[in-house]
């Protein structure tokens, strides 16, 4: 080997050390969440629930007294935009670990690069079957809508007993929706009710004249929509116009007080199933409501609360490794996956009740409440907790 091919070999070996041997410099998570497009929505909420994280948990003291970075990254509303914030967070942020992105439809193409990259992503509203099962570094502190959605219909059928005839509406080109209308329509068939038409559209829809049009002419006596907030909004909004005057469920989409404006004076009364209430009793969820009320003038939505819980169980499982090996001292690689092996360990008392995992990354959470939206005026209104 000459002298200039020694020097060449030597530069490609010191290019490559610093990604191995990356020491870890501040305790950084990203959030990688929609803020812009109409799934910010529910992005807004969740940035809110993040902030309140970082100012309750940095006042507590951080991570055994050294504080918390929260570096956001809009993932916008479809999929690109989720893989370049979670490049993005990975490689120029060098974040420990991710929480996000909104939709399950963007979890689907995102998780996948930060499972390539070792990373560890908890989903705080990614509800779809299937999301843990992404991959060893996935995890998600939002219950699958599986377990969540059946309390809706079952609290329609208390309403109206006399119920049969149901139509059931979903946005087709959206993961989570169409794995929402499966677990509804098994739900409802398992209650012995008579689906009497499917309609189908699609999230960028606004005019729904013709599945309206088809779930009044069949007679249903409740409609279970499962759709995201602005297409889930309009199309109450068209069923009562056209004149539906039956119960409606709506599902995990609705869940947010930004459907309010889209329905307005028609998202009256449309039952929504709920992962999180404002009124469960642990102290960490109250000191939550009570410093996201004075921040925000109002009670935290689900979202919010979620994404709380998520900044939460990355800061809980990281004070339990540093105790053991201060995190300044880790290489970065390892401590992600430490802090992913730690994650699955541990169990949480967070806003939303007590959390764990099962070993794919499924959370395991105990209590859903059902929510009836009540309008004040065109624009605002509240989820009422049915008991
Ligand atoms: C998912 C959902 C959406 C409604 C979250 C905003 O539950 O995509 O899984």
């Amino acid at each position: 080997m000459n002298n200039v091919t020694k020097l060449l070999v030597l530069g490609a070996a010191l290019a490559s050390a610093p990604a191995a041997a990356q020491k870890v410099s501040s305790i950084s998570l990203g959030v990688a969440v929609a803020q812009t497009s109409n799934v910010s929505l529910f992005g807004q909420e969740q940035v809110a629930g993040a902030k309140v994280a970082e100012k309750l948990i940095n006042a507590a003291g951080g991570v055994n007294g050294t504080p918390i970075k929260l570096v956001y990254q809009d993932a916008g509303g479809d999929e690109n935009g989720a893989i370049n914030a979670f490049q993005s967070l990975i490689n120029k942020s060098r974040v420990l670990g991710i929480v996000g992105p909104t939709l399950s439809q963007q979890a689907f193409a995102a998780d996948p690069v930060a499972e390539r990259a070792k990373v560890p992503v908890l989903g705080i509203s990614n509800t779809a079957k299937g999301i843990p099962q992404i991959g060893t570094y996935v995890a998600r502190v939002s219950a699958p809508i599986a377990v969540i959605a059946p309390a809706a219909v079952k609290q329609a059928l208390k309403l109206n007993p006399k119920i049969k005839k149901v139509a059931v509406m979903y946005a087709q080109n959206d993961a989570f929706s169409v794995s929402e209308t499966e677990t509804f329509q098994s739900t409802l068939k398992a209650q012995g009710l008579n689906i009497v038409t499917v309609q189908k559209s699609l999230t960028t829809d606004t005019d729904f004249t013709t599945q309206v049009t088809a779930v009044i002419n069949s007679g249903a006596e409740l409609v279970v929509v499962s759709a995201l907030a602005a297409d889930g909004g309009n199309i109450v909004k068209q069923l009562r116009q056209f004149g539906y005057k039956g119960l409606i469920v709506g599902g995990n989409g609705f869940n947010t007080a930004n459907v309010f404006p889209v329905c307005q004076k028609d998202c009256d009364g449309v039952l929504v199933a709920q992962a999180y209430s404002p009124s469960q009793k642990s102290a960490v969820n109250q000191k939550f409501v009570s410093e996201y009320r004075k921040l925000y003038k109002k009670d935290p939505p689900q979202f919010a609360a979620q994404a709380y819980a998520g900044i939460q169980v990355f800061v809980d499982a990281l004070k339990v490794i540093d105790k053991k090996k201060k995190l300044s001292t880790w290489d970065l690689a390892a401590l992600r996956t430490e802090l992913n092996k730690q994650v699955l360990a541990g169990k949480y008392s967070t806003p939303l009740g007590e959390l764990r995992f099962d070993k794919d990354g499924e959370v395991n959470q105990k209590e859903f409440f059902v929510a009836r939206i009540k309008m004040k005026d065109a624009k605002n209104g509240s989820f009422v907790f049915d008991k």
